[in-house]
């Protein structure tokens, strides 16, 4: 067993669980390595995507609508000079990779099926765990854009809902360099919107409930590299902006329950070829 009663307790209570020294450094500094062969790899030309943290605007082209069983790149917003050069080197204009790395590429693989992560899991409650979404996000120095405050089963819904996200801090997290911010509880003000395919091109949010998250409310969850955040799906959180000088790269995966239903209306899908799998 991973977590002990008392933790179990503290998460279902708050609705995140901060678990320090969870991943030895040289994991993290393999999985920061391999996002950076990737990035080198990755020829931008023809397949400029931008990542859109503010949820009004966030970018519902093809690109992003087809990376569900793919490993994709995604800009910063702030990457671009107007006539659509890039303002630095491509390896520190890209927001994330997403968001099928778990799956296609060896090292995030071994990464996110650990037999830790699998108990963790489990201890979670989980009893038949699908990995359904990975993302490795950079929160560049300087430009690095905010995630606006939000939960995670607004983009990855099930019925009924059981969702965990994993939150890998690969490097230390600070309010400087735009750590998670989480409202404690939160996870019990329910559902507040869906983000689906429209019928025809795009996507859409359906509105459940529109009063504004109690964002007076947040905590910022500064954190040691090595640390996982645990997030339940409902649990709003954000991220700021990153000024400073010093990048916050983090890894996360997102774990569903096969037993619940995943509704073929949501935004990220996988083709037939490439069903979902556990930890094995
Ligand atoms: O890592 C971040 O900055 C925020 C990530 C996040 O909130 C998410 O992907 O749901």
């Amino acid at each position: 067993m991973t977590l002990n009663p008392d933790q179990i307790t503290a998460y279902d209570r708050d609705g995140f669980l901060v678990l320090e020294n969870f991943v030895e450094d040289k994991a993290c500094d393999r999985l920061c390595a391999r996002a950076e062969e990737l990035v080198r790899d990755f020829d931008p030309q023809g397949v400029v995507s931008i990542f859109s943290t503010h949820e009004q605007t966030r970018t519902s082209d093809d690109y992003f609508l087809e990376s569900g069983d793919k490993i994709h790149f995604f800009f910063e917003e702030n990457a671009f000079h107007p006539d659509g050069t890039l303002r630095q080197s491509k390896e520190r204009s890209i927001n994330k990779i997403g968001h099928a790395l778990h799956d296609l590429d060896p090292v995030f693989d071994k990464f996110s099926r650990t037999p830790e992560i699998k108990q963790l899991i489990s201890d979670l409650g989980i009893d038949d765990p699908l990995l359904l979404q990975s993302m490795y996000i950079f929160k560049q120095p300087r430009i690095g854009g905010e995630v606006t405050c939000h939960h995670d089963a607004t983009f990855l819904y099930t019925e009924p809902l059981r969702l965990v996200g994993l939150w890998f801090a690969l490097e230390d997290a600070t309010i400087d360099n735009g750590c998670l911010w989480a409202i404690p509880g939160g996870h019990r003000l329910g559902l507040k919107s869906r983000f689906m395919r429209a019928e025809g091109v795009g996507t859409r949010f359906e509105v459940i409930d529109d009063t504004p998250w109690p964002e007076e409310k947040l905590q910022p969850l500064e954190v040691k590299k090595g640390t996982v955040i645990v997030l339940h799906g409902l649990l709003p959180h954000l991220s700021r902006e990153n000024r400073s000088p010093k990048s916050r790269h983090a890894y996360t995966l997102h774990v569903i329950d096969a037993d619940s239903e995943y509704p073929a209306s949501n935004w990220l899908q996988r083709s037939v070829e490439m069903p979902l799998r556990g930890f094995r």
